[in-house]
């Protein structure tokens, strides 16, 4: 714990449709790698060990999901926010258009401008997913995520393949705290504006 205190720290935005397997991805990263989580107010928030440019670096990722309560608390998330990761249910083809309207509405945040992004698409393991190139198609990926840079990861979070890898792209494509343009995070200060404004 100690040592995570001096290390850089970015917050990592978990988003996607209900059901697209958030809290698996998670749960899968819990598993493999050590975490810390605050259920007790309503999402779940992951500590992930990753690297970048050599170095140690904390990823805080919040999976604050869609529950219609923490809806006003987006922007205060997306202000502080150094990368996105939007899940998709690959299986699901009755929901994509669903989906990609949530992505793209998600991009149009200000302050999410130019933050990088990490599309998984996920549940690669149904039989008839849509595949990486699918989606990449379907979302018009290269338009929705022009002057950012963005990065499609097939995965399942139940099999368990594609979620360290993607995260360790979210590492790379990161500004640390230290570098021009970065944001600052600080958790303890978001808990507490959640706590106060909760009621
Ligand atoms: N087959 C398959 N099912 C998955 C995968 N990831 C999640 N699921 C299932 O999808 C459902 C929704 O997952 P959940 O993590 O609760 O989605 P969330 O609403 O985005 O948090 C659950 O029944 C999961 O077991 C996957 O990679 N493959
Ligand atoms: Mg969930």
């Amino acid at each position: 714990m100690g040592q995570r205190v001096s290390q850089p720290e970015v917050r990592v935005l978990l988003l996607g449709l209900d059901n697209a397997g958030k809290s698996s991805l998670l749960y899968k990263l819990k598993h493999d790698i050590s975490v810390s989580t605050v259920p007790t107010i309503g999402f779940n928030v992951e500590m992930i060990d990753a690297r970048k440019n050599g170095k140690n670096i904390s990823l805080t990722v919040w999976d604050i999901g869609g529950q219609g309560k923490m809806r006003e608390h987006w922007q205060k998330f997306h202000q502080d926010t150094a990368a996105v990761v939007f899940v998709v249910d690959s299986s699901d083809r009755d929901r994509l258009n669903e989906a990609r309207k949530e992505l793209e509405n998600t991009l149009k945040s200000n302050q999410l401008r130019g933050r990088p992004l990490v599309l998984l698409a996920n549940k690669q393991d149904v039989n008839g997913a849509l595949t990486v190139t699918e989606i990449k198609d379907g979302f018009n990926m290269r338009k929705i995520c022009a002057g950012r840079d963005w990065f499609v990861q097939p995965c399942s979070a139940t099999v368990g393949f594609g979620v360290e890898e993607a995260f360790r792209r979210v590492a790379q494509m990161v500004r640390l705290p230290s570098e021009p343009g970065a944001v600052k995070d600080n958790i303890k200060e978001t808990v507490h504006h959640i706590r106060k404004t909760k009621h």
